[in-house]
């Protein structure tokens, strides 16, 4: 497979969303003139500095009723981060992800498929096909967020790299810089990222792989150009920054269950009736909220579409 250096900002402008979408260009231009827009690295509060993405279509497996959950705002989802590679503190990677250079981008696929290669996030997903899905993100530390992700199913990125039958997981290995990730020596956890998913899970139709948000090319500090979103697990199940997807008959070793294994395990699904060794999962705070003021609801949501997958599992001892 060759890999392409045409990135989603390089498509004819044709293809591409207006800004008016979510804020005027003049609006831009003006705040642009005034310095108030750093430079194109540097995402606005707003989004007013992400390039557009072409248009997505607005998924009916967007199951969030906007009276309940209403959209989290794009300066609350891109300035409060888990992105360890970049630092500890939630507002590390928004200082320094700019850092990571992300086109061009090569993904590694190998393992059990019958089209291994390096491919480009453009091989990969394809950007006529864009889909918005509002997902509420939960993390296991217990703040939440609704966010509209733009991106493709999981599933159609399979079909692609066509998964030989023996194939029972897909592992995703995440990006390693150490001249543009400042958190690495610091972070505490090891270095790649890695997660994983049971095929059925990576199957599922609501898991999705992810190059953008609110319309725009994914920030940065969300996990740039690449990363996975499985809304009914808990957010560290979604690596950012993809670098390799691997397919296996083995169980991947993710990053954090290789860690505090007591705390952490493969699954990960978001389980009100399961606690963290040190707090309870029965309920979160909605930021930018700071009281634990909503209820975790099982599969975080999810369930009428995924409990299904763990028809017979014991959930407290497969957490
Ligand atoms: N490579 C990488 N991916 C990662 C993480 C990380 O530290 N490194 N943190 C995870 C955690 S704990 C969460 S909650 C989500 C946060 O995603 P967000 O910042 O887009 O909300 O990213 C996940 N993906
Ligand atoms: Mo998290």
């Amino acid at each position: 497979m060759i890999l392409k250096s045409k990135s989603s900002a390089d498509l004819p402008y044709s293809e591409v969303t207006p800004e008016t979408v979510y804020r005027s260009r003049r609006e831009f231009m003006a705040a642009a003139a005034a310095g108030v827009v750093g430079a194109v690295a540097c995402v606005g509060a707003d989004g007013a500095g992400q390039a557009a993405l072409p248009a997505a279509t607005k998924s009916p497996l967007s199951v969030v009723d906007p009276a309940v959950d209403p959209l989290t705002s794009f300066e609350q989802i891109t300035a409060y981060n888990n992105f360890y590679e970049f630092g500890t503190r939630k507002d590390d990677p928004a200082r320094y992800a700019h850092r990571l250079t992300t086109k061009p981008w090569a993904v590694k696929v190998d393992g059990l498929v019958n089209k291994p290669g390096d491919y480009s996030v453009e091989d990969l997903v394809d950007f006529k096909s864009l889909e918005e899905r509002v997902y509420r993100l939960r993390c296991v530390e217990r703040w939440s967020m609704v966010i509209p992700w733009i991106g493709v199913p999981l599933a159609s990125l399979l079909k692609k790299i066509d998964p030989q039958p023996k194939a029972q997981f897909v592992e995703f290995t995440t990006a390693v810089r150490p001249s543009e990730m400042p958190g690495l020596p610091t972070a505490g956890i090891e270095f790649p990222y890695i997660e994983g998913l049971r095929m059925d899970e990576a199957m599922h139709p609501l898991t999705l792989m992810v190059v953008g948000l609110y319309g725009k090319v994914l920030p940065n500090q969300n996990g740039a150009p690449l990363r996975v979103q499985i809304p009914w697990k808990y957010g560290f199940k979604s690596g950012k920054s993809i670098v390799r997807i691997r397919l296996t008959d083995q169980m991947p070793a993710n990053t954090w269950a290789v860690r505090t294994p007591h705390e952490y395990g493969f699954y990960a699904n978001v389980n009100p009736t399961v606690d963290h060794p040190r707090w309870s999962q029965a309920r979160e705070r909605r930021l930018p909220g700071a009281f634990l003021d909503r209820p975790t609801l099982m599969f975080n949501g999810y369930g009428d579409q995924v409990a299904k997958l763990y028809d017979g599992m014991d959930l407290r001892k497969y957490y």
